[in-house]
């Protein structure tokens, strides 16, 4: 459909990558970056209804409510479209099954899923260390527990889902490697896909 604007996911556990590869997709691609945990530290900044019902949720490293974030990842999208966004990147969600499965119904199919694949130690010495400077409530040793634990059970399984639904749709990249070169291997994924298509 001409209309249709590409979306793709970023996934990965905490720590793992999506921000810093995510800021490289859009310098390249000029998609429009929909970050699910920055909208909603950005209403939690704001002090709006959403901000206050996310905030503890948060803190606990626990999933807020999928209408939550669809609705505001749906909102940006939509701004997107008027400021004519090449396409779509969306980075943290969906983050568990269920949420898939609404995206899917509410919001259609990304054309690829990207998965960051790094180690626990790693991720958590990347976040031990992003929290000195970062100023996030989560970076702390206790949420960072809390937000792994979170990952394992809920969205591990969606890189599942996403590989049953349609093969090639899956792309695994290991984000243990200096970023400019896990980059790399995400550029030729997503070359890839233009390649079989004109957008
Ligand atoms: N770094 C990055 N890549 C590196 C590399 N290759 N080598 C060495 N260092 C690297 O990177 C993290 C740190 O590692 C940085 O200091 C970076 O320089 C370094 P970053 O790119 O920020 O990783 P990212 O995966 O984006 O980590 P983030 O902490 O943002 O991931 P989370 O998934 O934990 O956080 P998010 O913001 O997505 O979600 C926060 C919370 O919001 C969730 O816990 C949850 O409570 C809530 N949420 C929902 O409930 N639903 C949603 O849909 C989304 C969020
Ligand atoms: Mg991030």
């Amino acid at each position: 459909h001409p209309k249709s604007r590409p979306i793709i996911f970023v996934l990965g556990g905490p720590g793992s990558g999506k921000g810093t590869q995510c800021d490289r997709i859009v310098r390249d691609f000029g998609y429009l970056h929909l970050s699910a945990g920055d909208l909603l530290r950005d209403e939690v900044k704001k002090g709006t209804e959403i901000g206050r019902e996310c905030e503890q949720l948060m803190k606990d490293g626990k999933l807020v409510p999928v209408d939550v974030t669809l609705r505001l990842i749906k909102k940006a999208m939509k701004e997107g479209k008027m400021n004519n966004a090449k396409g779509f990147l969306v980075d943290g969600f969906p983050r568990a099954v269920d949420q898939a499965e609404m995206f899917e119904k509410k919001v259609g199919r990304p054309r690829l899923v990207l998965f960051l694949e790094c180690p626990r130690e790693e991720m958590e010495k990347r976040l031990l260390k992003r929290g000195e400077t970062s100023g996030r409530s989560d970076d702390n040793m206790a949420t960072i527990l809390k937000r792994f634990d979170t990952f394992l059970r809920e969205s591990v399984p969606v890189v599942k889902f996403y590989d049953n639904l349609q093969p090639g749709i899956l792309v695994k990249v290991s984000s243990v490697p200096p970023p400019d070169d896990v980059y790399k291997e995400i550029y030729c994924a997503i070359l890839s896909f233009k390649g079989e298509s004109d957008d």
